[in-house]
């Protein structure tokens, strides 16, 4: 490709900024980096104990097996699309690890992670990307992870305003670990391009909210290199507007634990809001309805590969001694929930075409009503499928 997204004769690189050293805790050996850069972590890491970090690799283990099954229930017919999250495992398990029962999460719609770690069923998500649902769970029920938010960037307006909520309630800053209340919200860097998101970091740094702003620089936007979207390396948007801002390696599991603790913590702590940016990568298409083929090249997607935020955990635990007996037991455990998804898919009731028409105004409306009995001609146009 010769030129940029607006056809500017400039080729940028998919990375912000390759000079840049964010903190990082395990190389891609799935060595612990000791250094004066990490001190501040370390002890962190060495509290964990030897089940946390199987947690770790477990979350991420399943997530990702999940994430391989719904593209291919997509591929199948089952499902109207698939965002995958392949490649972002680390960033995602790390800071949502970091999180306490009490706090709230406002995910964009790639967090499948996340959600799994606040006890997510993975088949919300099938549900919701499949048309079963139009809104997909009760963050009550579902240990405040929010809902899915398509509108890029609009969760960041959400999460702010109930930072400020807990702000007003009194609920964080009190010393009380249970009720002192941060929350965190997950976007996208082509979502820092958006108003919403920008007025969501003034509004955080001017009544100082209890919240984590969790960007994933996965690199693209759909077809949009992130250098594009800014000339600038994406943490420092952050501390432009007054808010303290770390750059992370993304595809290190303990570095988002750590760096998200910390932040947790400070933001909980009374003081003010903080932003991470974790550099990763998405792996695989932006949704299936993409073809990263025509945008990306294949070197930079290998450049990537070769940083695999699994692999290089599994390095790191097998280091410490882990057994291949515990890493087998995870393989069939994702293999037993791949399968349990796909039953429970299968099972699902045909999606309700009406419903999405319904739901568009209160009252019937002609061009509505246009596009309903289109959809209904169409559908008929197939016959009776089962
Ligand atoms: C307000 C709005 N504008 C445009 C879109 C179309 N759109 C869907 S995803 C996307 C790219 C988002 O990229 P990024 O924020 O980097 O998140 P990623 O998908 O890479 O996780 C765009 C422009 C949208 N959904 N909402």
């Amino acid at each position: 490709m010769s030129s940029d997204a607006m056809g500017h004769g400039v080729r940028p690189t998919a990375e912000s900024d390759p000079g840049a050293a964010p903190v990082q805790l395990l190389d891609t050996a799935g060595v612990l980096q000791v250094s004066d850069a990490t001190a501040e972590f370390l002890p962190v890491i060495e509290a964990l104990s030897d089940d946390t970090l199987r947690s770790f690799h477990r979350d991420m283990v399943l997530t990702r097996r999940f994430d391989d099954e719904a593209g291919n229930l997509q591929r199948q017919g089952q499902l109207a699309l698939w965002v995958p999250s392949h490649g972002q495992e680390a960033a995602q398990v790390g800071s949502a690890r970091a999180t306490r029962p009490q706090d709230h999460l406002f995910p964009s719609y790639r967090e499948h992670a996340v959600g799994m770690v606040r006890g997510i069923d993975p088949v919300d998500v099938v549900r919701l990307l499949r048309g079963n649902t139009h809104g997909g769970w009760d963050p009550a029920e579902r240990q405040n992870f929010h809902l899915y938010t398509l509108v890029i960037g609009s969760q960041t307006l959400h999460a702010t305003g109930y930072a400020m909520g807990v702000a007003i309630d009194g609920d964080y800053a009190t010393g009380d670990p249970e009720r002192d209340t941060a929350v965190i919200t997950y976007f996208g860097d082509g979502a820092t391009s958006q108003g919403d998101v920008n007025e969501a970091f003034i509004f955080a740094a001017s009544f100082q909210t209890p919240q984590v702003f969790f960007l994933q620089n996965n690199q693209w936007a759909i077809s949009v290199p992130v250098a594009t979207q800014s000339r600038t390396p994406l943490y420092l948007r952050g501390t432009g507007f007054g808010i303290p801002s770390t750059q992370i390696d993304g595809n290190d599991v303990l570095a988002s634990y750590a760096v998200t603790l910390r932040d947790m913590d400070a933001a909980r702590a009374g003081g003010g809001p903080r932003f991470i940016e974790a550099m990763t990568y998405r792996i695989g298409a932006h949704t299936t309805s993409d073809d990263p083929t025509k945008y990306r090249t294949d070197d930079e997607l290998q450049s990537w590969v070769a940083r695999d935020p699994i692999v290089r955990f599994e390095l790191f635990l097998r280091s410490r001694g882990e057994s291949d007996a515990f890493f087998a037991s995870i393989e069939e455990e994702a293999n037993d929930l791949a399968e349990d998804v796909r039953k429970r898919t299968l099972a699902l009731e045909k999606p309700d075409n009406d419903s999405m028409f319904r739901h568009v105004y209160s009252e019937r409306h002609p061009r509505i009503d246009e596009q309903r009995e289109w959809l209904s001609n169409y559908e008929s146009s197939f016959g009776e499928t089962s």
